[in-house]
């Protein structure tokens, strides 16, 4: 906490006016809400974790190439960009790491947990027009944040040498979850065909988990943030961490896997959302691949969740022994109930394409 307020200090804040939180449930990042005393005023200061994000100043870079962009072409979209510090830096370096800080939006709220479709529909809307403002900027601009972030293909190989080189114990326990991700491998060779297709790289943003949108107080949608993120990539990733986060009732946290299900009206309001801004964007060969977007991204979670596991926790952590093997279990059978739909969710995207 001492190091917060040193921080707090160097944006000009009285620490004897300030009230600190800790905000959200992010995995990565560390967040705290920084309420004033005497207002309703209220920031968001957040420590970028370095381990991950290796190069904190790129973050920077590319929220400013963007902010520009959206000033110029769409002035009235609400972006929220990091405020300067008293030596007008929007990202304050220090030993213990790098921080930023936003305005906490007034009359703005998140959701953690879905309550309906209309919420899913509205996020979709929001990450399709983040992209679609962005789609005559040219998306190999922005720095990569994270190499190979989304690489299916390298996170599949990741599996495999933690296959080979980790923990006999842990891969005994994780016997089932392995059979399952390497029987469907057939994920990733589509993958290889994707890359192979007239598939384009955007301006993605490759968290869009439902606290990443903020709503107005008619839960309406009004801007996407944390953008650490931010990067070329391809709308896949978008939608089908949709898919991944809002479609079943429980997260990826949940241990009885008999409350995860999959709620096909949401699934519509995710294809209904995303394609009211990006329909006339995206091409015929790109929107072949809708609904595999949920499979690539239900998928790859899962191998990223046991591969952490064979490796014993050192990305995401865990605060119980078997976290990351309950994490990729969950994935697996949001999984199979995800393919046995999938005939279901043709049939939807063809309403809308
Ligand atoms: C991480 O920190 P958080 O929750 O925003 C991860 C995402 C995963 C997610 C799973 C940089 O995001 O890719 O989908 O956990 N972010 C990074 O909960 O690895
Ligand atoms: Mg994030």
């Amino acid at each position: 906490m001492e190091i917060v307020n040193t921080i707090l200090q160097q944006y000009g804040f009285d620490i004897n006016n300030i009230k600190i939180e800790i905000f959200g449930n992010g995995l990565i990042n560390s967040t705290w809400k920084v309420n004033l005393r005497q207002s309703n005023e209220a920031f968001i200061l957040q420590k970028i974790n370095e381990n991950i994000f290796k190069h904190p100043e790129n973050i920077a870079f590319n929220i400013r190439l963007i902010a520009n962009d959206l000033k110029r072409n769409h002035p009235n979209y609400l972006f929220v960009a990091p405020l300067l510090d008293l030596q007008n830096k929007d990202i304050v370096k220090t030993e213990a790491g790098s921080f930023r800080l936003f305005s906490f939006v007034s009359q703005s709220h998140t959701v953690d947990v879905l309550q309906n479709s209309n919420q899913a529909f509205q996020a979709a809307k929001q990450f399709g027009r983040f992209t679609r403002y962005l789609s005559d900027f040219d998306a190999e601009t922005l720095k990569t944040t994270i190499p190979d972030f989304h690489n299916l293909t390298l996170r599949f190989d990741q599996f495999q040498s933690a296959l080979k080189i980790e923990n006999n114990d842990r891969r005994q326990l994780a016997k089932n979850s392995i059979e399952f991700l390497q029987a469907n491998q057939n994920i990733v060779d589509t993958f290889h065909e994707l890359l192979n297709s007239n598939i384009l790289k955007r301006v993605i943003h490759h968290d869009t988990k439902i606290s990443n949108v903020l709503f107005d107080g008619d839960d309406l949608g009004l801007c996407v943030i944390d953008l650490d993120t931010v990067m070329p990539g391809y709308y896949i990733s978008d939608v089908g961490d949709m898919m991944r986060t809002y479609l079943s009732p429980v997260s990826e946290e949940e241990k009885d896997f008999s409350k995860i299900e999959i709620r096909v009206e949401f699934f519509e309001a995710i294809v209904n959302g995303y394609l009211s801004e990006m329909k006339a964007v995206l091409n015929e060969n790109e929107l072949k691949y809708f609904v595999f977007a949920g499979k690539f991204m239900i998928y790859m979670q899962a191998l990223r969740f046991l591969t952490d596991y064979l490796q014993n926790d050192i990305y995401y952590g865990a605060k119980y022994p078997d976290q990351n093997l309950v994490r990729a279990q969950n994935q697996n059978q949001l999984l199979s109930i995800y393919l046995s739909l999938e005939p279901e969710f043709n049939k939807i995207l063809q309403k809308y394409i």
